[in-house]
């Protein structure tokens, strides 16, 4: 099995340094208590993989978390900044003990400017909350990812979350106009703002996005708003084939001429384990389908939303579509995507071992890449796969599923030795190892392999700039050495 990490000394939380941050937080923000850091040893990667923090401390503002930076550096204890835990790579997984510093509790929205249409807030804000907020002043927020009932802003920002809508309207990093930030050494940073433009210097910003908390815990986040879009309308469609499916989608753009707002699949065994275990009617087609694309198309009216499902139908039976199904209702729509939301859960609450993926190719590969990956599952026994995701994105979920009741540990390894194989593939066919997820602790090695050894070192380079000691969540995305 690869190694979490490698051999960095660092100091443990002595009870003068909990009483420190005891000063700084509040004693009432100061967890020591094992039962009750217990939660914050772990993500949605599994309890499997924990590692128990020395302390958490629950940050209410900035000025806290720089003090915090501060004694930790001066005391050479590693913090790793966290937000709802639903991460699925381990990024804010404490590997090496030391202090969780949870955002919990920066949770305001501080402002909604409806005439720069931004909105500005703590990053401890569940994302979905921020939609709501905006709707009620006739905005939207049009970051989605399938986490949006649970994860906070600042994370979906740390992780440059995706989702169901990037086809449309991008990834997290497209929403975002600034943030502020506190620095590994404990510097306060401001990037961006509430300007649209910036042509000054190298993006300070952007390297901040996706970053993992390895440069610095984000403290308020400046967020684009759109006005809200028009109504919609789903489109469920079978096909025998993923071949087929695939050419379908790219299809259905070019000939309704607009992007969907998303462009979803699921294959079939995906599909008959979320029915039968939620008891849903079946899907068209469930005895002949491979795969099903499920999409939604935005237009102004009535009229424009019957034309556009009209056409990509059309689009759909000309790759070999089996059925199209239109929910044209909120039942309808609800009902389809029912399926594709709740698989995820399904999945993991069937089987008590399973290990999901994220890889991502170019779209026109997604089939064969399901096709190679398949063929790789063949020389193994005991594991079953499932494929959903993001296919407008070429961004696929490749679920392992373990049929064979191993322990922890050799599920384990057994599983992320596959997993290796079709991550390297998805990147040697012009993909990557993480389109979504992140890579955390749990994905390093293979992006260490995908990408080889110079820009790994360039990226310890910069780590190394903001963070000299090696004091912000290490041994995330690469090891420090
Ligand atoms: C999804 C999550 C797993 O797409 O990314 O459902
Ligand atoms: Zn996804």
């Amino acid at each position: 099995m690869v190694k979490e990490k490698v051999d960095v000394e660092y100091n443990k939380v002595t009870p003068e340094i909990a009483g420190e941050l005891g000063t700084i937080f509040g004693e009432k923000n100061v967890l020591t208590e094992v039962e009750k850091m217990e939660s914050y040893a772990y993500d949605e990667r599994g309890k499997q993989f924990r590692h128990m923090p020395d302390v958490v401390v629950k940050a209410e503002n900035e000025e806290q978390i720089a003090q915090l930076m501060k004694l930790a550096n001066a005391e050479h204890i590693p913090v790793t900044p966290r937000g709802a835990g639903s991460g699925l790579a381990g990024a804010a997984v404490p590997l090496y003990g030391g202090i969780v510093l949870s955002l919990e509790k920066m949770n305001k929205i501080l402002e909604l400017d409806e005439i720069n249409m931004v909105a500005v807030c703590e990053p401890g804000v569940v994302t979905n909350d921020l939609c709501k907020a905006v709707a009620d002043k006739g905005l939207f927020y049009a970051g989605y990812p399938m986490s949006v009932e649970s994860s906070y802003i600042g994370s979906n920002i740390a992780t440059n979350a995706g989702g169901a809508k990037v086809i449309k309207y991008g990834s997290t990093r497209s929403h975002v106009l600034g943030l502020e930030v506190i620095t590994p050494t404990g510097e306060k940073l401001s990037l961006g703002g509430k300007r649209r433009k910036e042509t000054s210097g190298y993006s300070l910003l952007h390297l901040m996005i996706g970053s993992e908390g390895t440069l610095g815990i984000i403290t308020k986040v400046i967020i684009n708003l759109m006005p809200t879009p028009n109504a919609t309308v789903d489109l469920l469609v079978p096909f025998g084939s993923f071949d087929d499916a695939v050419k379908a989608s790219s299809n259905v753009i070019r000939t309704t001429k607009v992007y969907p707002v998303s462009m979803e699949f699921m294959d079939i065994f995906s599909v008959k384990t979320t029915v039968e275990h939620l008891n849903l009617p079946p899907l068209p087609a469930q005895d002949k389908a491979e795969a099903y694309l499920l999409f939604t198309l935005e237009g102004k009216n009535r009229d424009e939303l019957d034309e556009l499902a009209e056409t990509a139908g059309t689009a759909c039976l000309e790759m070999g579509a089996l059925d199209v199904f239109v929910a044209s209702t909120k039942t309808e729509s609800e009902k389809v995507w029912n399926v594709r939301i709740n698989t995820p859960a399904v999945v993991l609450e069937k089987w008590p071992h399973v290990l999901g993926g994220d890889v991502v190719v170019p779209r026109s590969e997604t089939a064969e890449f399901i096709g190679r990956t398949k063929k790789i599952l063949e020389k193994y026994s005991g594991v079953q796969i499932s494929f959903y995701g993001h296919i407008g994105d070429g961004n696929i979920h490749p679920v392992l599923i373990d049929t064979a009741n191993r322990t922890d540990k050799e599920w384990m390894e057994f599983s992320e030795t596959i997993y290796e194989e079709v991550c390297l593939l998805g990147s040697q066919m012009g993909g990557t190892v993480s389109g979504e997820h992140g890579i955390g602790f749990a994905k390093k090695h293979v992006l260490g392999q995908s990408l080889g050894n110079y820009p790994i070192s360039v990226m310890r380079g910069i780590k190394k700039v903001f963070d000299p000691d090696g004091i912000l969540n290490p041994g995330k995305i690469f090891d420090l050495k």
